[in-house]
């Protein structure tokens, strides 16, 4: 028996890091998952990974998250026995670029606020009305330490991140009558894709984000989502605040020479 037998749960953002990691984690906990993100490929690739290798349902479609129309309607069409979801994962997200605010990109800030934060707004609004309708349901945001403290060259990353933290607060107050539980994940630095998006590919860049230290992984992040996603139904973990061991801060880290 797994802990989230015939529960649905929603991820976006389910092709890499963490989301794809969430996405084994509740798989191995009976869950039957609903995955979505741009790369329909690597969605497909890893439903058939998980059916095999875990036998739960799968039902994955290509997702924009920046894109409202798309979500409306892909979220309104899900077929009746997909609608009863009981965990979303709002996990799709990015960084992209590093500079001084003056010298700012202002395409990737549109990608960041499009993304991280209109992005979930927009998921977000398709999706709580059915949990409220059932007086049932569980969001967990991926805010980030950048959601609480500003780094240099952080600036807009930072502001999105904050911003879902707000979010998350919003939340909880806003359906508090209707039993819906609200988790805020605030990670430090974990080795996924992420750098080498901030730095439009460039591996070597995005390798030395975590030079001398020892990052947290995908795996991590999920098992800590899936512990607070399997709580007694009375407990709201508000959030959860997590950095590798040599992380201080989010400006304070300890690398081995
Ligand atoms: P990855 O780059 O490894 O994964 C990001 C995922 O988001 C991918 O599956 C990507 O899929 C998806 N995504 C990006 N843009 C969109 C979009 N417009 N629509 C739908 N899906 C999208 O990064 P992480 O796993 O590290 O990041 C996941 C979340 O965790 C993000 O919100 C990030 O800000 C947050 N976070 C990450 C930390 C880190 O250090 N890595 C620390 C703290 C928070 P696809 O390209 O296929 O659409
Ligand atoms: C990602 C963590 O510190 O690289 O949210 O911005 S950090």
């Amino acid at each position: 028996m797994g802990k989230l037998d015939n529960k649905i749960v929603f991820i976006t953002g389910a092709t890499a890091g963490i989301g794809k990691a969430c996405a084994l984690s509740f798989a191995e906990e009976g869950a039957s998952l609903i995955l979505s993100a741009r790369r329909k490929n690597k969605l497909d690739e890893l439903s058939k990974n998980i059916k095999s290798k875990y036998g739960v349902k799968v039902y994955f479609f290509e997702l924009d998250v920046t894109n409202s129309e798309q979500v409306k309607e892909k979220i309104s069409s899900l077929p009746a026995e997909w609608k009863q979801i009981d965990i979303l994962v709002n996990n799709a997200g990015l960084a992209k670029g590093y500079s001084k605010i003056n010298e700012g990109n202002i395409e990737d800030w549109e990608a960041m606020i499009d993304t991280n934060i209109k992005g979930l707004l927009y998921v977000t609004r398709q999706i709580l009305p059915l949990m409220i309708e059932r007086k049932q349901g569980h969001i967990i945001n991926l805010g980030s330490i950048a959601g609480h403290q500003v780094y240099p060259y952080g600036n807009v990353y930072c502001a999105t991140k904050f911003a879902v933290n707000s979010l998350s607060e919003a939340i909880r107050m806003d359906t508090l009558e209707s039993n819906i539980r609200v988790t805020n994940i605030a990670p430090g630095l974990v080795e996924t894709e992420f750098s080498e998006v901030r730095f439009n590919g460039d591996k070597e860049r995005a390798k030395k984000v975590y030079n001398g230290i020892e990052p947290l992984t995908g795996e991590d992040i999920a098992d800590l989502i899936l512990f607070a996603a399997t709580r007694k139904s009375r407990i709201n973990i508000n959030e959860i605040i997590v950095t590798p061991t040599a992380q201080a801060s989010a400006t304070q880290v300890f690398r081995k020479e």
